[in-house]
């Protein structure tokens, strides 16, 4: 049990299959008290279910796009939480015509700009707002993607976005350390969730991802679940501004070991 005794806000559970409910479940299967905060009431009726089986009893709205919404959030939790342990920032967003097409053909100033608020500022935003209620020994995790440091189809002004959120994790990192905050980011491997769904070719990703990753096959929203779980534990009490790859290792391999005789 890495975090008996720890409250935890979970930010971007959209449905069963986001990678912010692996994380709620495996934070709950080692002793955590979770709260979830949702986009909006359009996603209560995915997320009320979930809460209920795993029994999360603390639900709030914030739409990290509006900073009165971000405040009423941290209001209602402090209503029922005096203060807590842990906060994870598990959201992503791009306008859809920013992910599809050539880079510089299709980027715009708007399209750069919302990436970049939703996707990065947000995690700072939260940081913000969470620190007069956030415990010694607290941690702060977000789920960032190798798009950040290597191009790929597609994923274009994201990966820009994931750049700044991973130099955000660095420089929260240095901000709230003597508070004995940590902040760490994990660098999930491609799964197949809402925010995949729309995308062009996922299925020929993951393909690919699986034949060149060491372990020949992709992640589960589990498996970042327990890399979570540990970064917010105790046990990584000397971990802080640091990416985790839970990515099946396909990082660390330049070359698919099938196509080369050995
Ligand atoms: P998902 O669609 O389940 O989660 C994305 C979440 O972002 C949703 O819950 C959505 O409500 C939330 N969100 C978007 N705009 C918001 C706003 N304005 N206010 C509040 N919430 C907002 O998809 P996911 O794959 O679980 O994504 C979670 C995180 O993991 C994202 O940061 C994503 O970039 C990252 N990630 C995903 C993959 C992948 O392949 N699925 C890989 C690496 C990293
Ligand atoms: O970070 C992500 C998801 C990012 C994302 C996806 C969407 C689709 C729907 C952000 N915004 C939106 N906006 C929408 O309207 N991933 C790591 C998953 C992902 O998304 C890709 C990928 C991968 C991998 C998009 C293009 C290419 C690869």
């Amino acid at each position: 049990m890495l975090l008996t005794d720890k409250k935890i806000i979970i930010f971007g559970v959209a449905n069963k299959f986001s990678i912010a409910t692996g994380i709620a479940k495996s934070m709950i299967e080692h002793g955590a008290e979770i709260a979830l905060a949702y986009q909006n009431e359009r996603l209560l009726k995915n997320i009320e279910p979930i809460a209920k089986s795993l029994g999360i009893e603390v639900l709030v709205e914030c739409d990290v796009a509006n900073d009165q919404s971000i405040d009423n959030c941290f209001q209602l939790i402090s209503e029922k939480w005096k203060s807590f342990d842990g906060l994870v920032h598990s959201i992503g967003f791009a306008p859809a015509d920013q992910l599809k097409g050539n880079f510089v053909d299709v980027t715009t100033r708007e399209g750069f700009k919302i990436a970049h608020d939703i996707s990065s500022y947000s995690f700072t935003a939260l940081a913000k707002a969470a620190k007069p209620f956030l415990n010694q020994s607290s941690s702060l995790l977000t789920l960032t993607y190798l798009g950040s440091l290597q191009t790929m189809p597609n994923y274009n002004v994201m990966g820009l976005a994931k750049a700044s959120l991973e130099a955000n994790t660095r420089f929260l990192a240095a901000s709230m350390g003597r508070d004995g905050i940590r902040v760490n980011a994990i660098s999930a491997g491609p799964i197949k969730t809402l925010a995949a769904s729309g995308v062009k070719n996922f299925r020929k990703m993951l393909t690919q991802h699986s034949e060149r990753a060491p372990l020949g096959r992709t992640v589960t929203t589990e498996e970042v679940g327990n890399v979570a779980a540990f970064l917010c534990s105790d046990y990584a009490s000397g971990i802080t501004g640091e990416i985790t790859y839970v990515d099946a290792g396909f990082n660390t391999a330049a070359m698919p070991l099938n196509e080369i005789e050995t």
